[in-house]
């Protein structure tokens, strides 16, 4: 094992502290630690501005904001999505007793294909969840196209994509929902949270109450509602977040231009071409191992590791082939071969704004050195 430093695929940023400690002077002040209290209310008019969106709700975690998502809409049946992702989002489906069906990715994206959906489509189906994977955005032209054809709703797991927009603006416009993730691996976080995006106030209304056990007023509960919300220590982290994500977002820019320079020419190394839109978020840095590598992808992140550098194979396995999905028919290997080869190659490098340039160049420098070892023996690896 390496005596260097341990780098991991992500470290959260976190505000200088002595920044934060006025905000928790206010709330030891307030008392007011929870449901709906100031610092959640000016979050949610901050997260509109800052994203250019009309209404966020915001929750205690993305996974709970994916469930109510989904209660939100009153979605049942089946719903089609994608098994390149985080399990959180079909385990969404699950606990709303909804079948989970699985259409194959773009190679290009790693998002839903749209062009597979509509074959997947059942009386059954009410919905499409789809992922904009790494905060890349999925083809929403052509699923909107699908949905209002098919009419069915469109629900974004947008748990990657803060700050994520395309030529008309903020991502999370499109669909009927988008949520997000604050979760401390991501882009911008609130230690853990997560919101729901929508575009009119009587949804978001509907959403407040359904994160709030249902209550509209002290004596009134109109549906089974759930406790979502996010606290106040939450909220306060986000204000603070939202006066750094400018440079959060330009120091991921750094690393991932740096990571092109670095890896471009490393036969069988393959990554994703600068992203197509006008405001890219670089929340993940994903590479494909080819054959053309002397080291497969599993052995790369060993090698990795013996560095003390910690890569992650998001998302290996596909959601399809954890057990509470491997017996449904949409989660055969056939039906998803391109989500199958990409989940069996990739690798996400770490990234994050505090890794230094010194760092990031020791990662790419032992990627190649890999591969100059191997090729003259084993007997040489580092
Ligand atoms: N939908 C999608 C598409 C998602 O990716 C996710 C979450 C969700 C929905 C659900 O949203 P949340 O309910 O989580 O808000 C991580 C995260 O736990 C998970 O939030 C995330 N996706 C997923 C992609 O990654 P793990 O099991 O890989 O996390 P963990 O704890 O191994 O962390 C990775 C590395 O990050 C660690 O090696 C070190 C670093 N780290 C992590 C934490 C938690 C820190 O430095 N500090 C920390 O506090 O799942």
């Amino acid at each position: 094992m390496s005596s260097e430093e341990p780098i991991y695929v992500t470290q959260p940023f976190l505000p200088p502290l002595e920044e934060f400690i006025p905000y928790l002077e206010k709330i030891w002040s307030s008392r007011v630690l929870t449901n709906n209290g100031p610092f959640h209310r000016e979050l949610e008019q901050a997260q509109c501005r800052y994203l250019g969106i009309e209404h966020i709700s915001l929750f205690s975690n993305g996974t709970m904001a994916l469930v109510t998502a989904l209660q939100a809409l009153r979605i049942t049946g089946e719903v089609i999505t994608t098994p390149y992702s985080f399990v959180a989002t079909s385990h969404a489906l699950l606990w709303n007793g909804i079948k989970p069906v699985f259409v194959d990715i773009e190679p290009n994206s790693f998002n839903l294909d749209p062009s597979l959906i509509e074959a997947a489509i059942t009386p059954q189906t009410t919905a499409i969840l789809p992922v904009h994977c790494y905060g890349r955005p999925c083809n929403t032209d052509a699923i909107q196209r699908i949905a209002d054809n098919y009419n069915l709703k469109v629900i974004y797991d947008a748990s990657h994509a803060f700050g994520v927009s395309d030529d008309g603006g903020s991502i999370l416009r499109h669909g009927d929902l988008s949520v997000l993730s604050f979760h401390a691996t991501k882009v911008f976080n609130t230690f853990e949270g997560g919101a729901i995006v929508c575009s009119d106030a009587r949804t978001k209304s509907r959403i407040d109450h359904l994160k709030n056990f249902g209550y509209v007023d002290e004596l009134t509960v109109v549906a089974p509602g759930i406790n979502g919300k996010m606290s106040e220590f939450n909220a306060a982290l986000g204000l603070l977040q939202l006066k750094y994500i400018d440079r959060v977002l330009a120091e991921r820019q750094r690393i991932d231009r740096a990571y092109r320079v670095q890896l471009d020419d490393i036969p069988g190394i393959r990554f994703f071409p600068v992203p197509e839109v006008r405001i890219g978020n670089h929340a993940y840095f994903p590479i494909l191992v080819g054959p053309e590598y002397p080291l497969s992808r599993d052995e790369l992140n060993d090698r990795l590791k013996q560095h003390n550098i910690h890569a992650r194979r998001y998302f290996y396995p596909l959601i399809s082939e954890f057990p509470m999905y491997r017996g449904l028919p949409s989660a055969c290997q056939e039906n998803l071969p391109k989500a199958s080869e990409i989940a069996s190659r990739v690798l996400c490098l770490p990234i994050y704004p505090a890794l230094d340039e010194q760092e990031q160049d020791r990662i790419s420098r032992l990627i190649r050195s890999f591969m100059q070892k191997v090729s003259f023996g084993p007997s040489q690896y580092p």
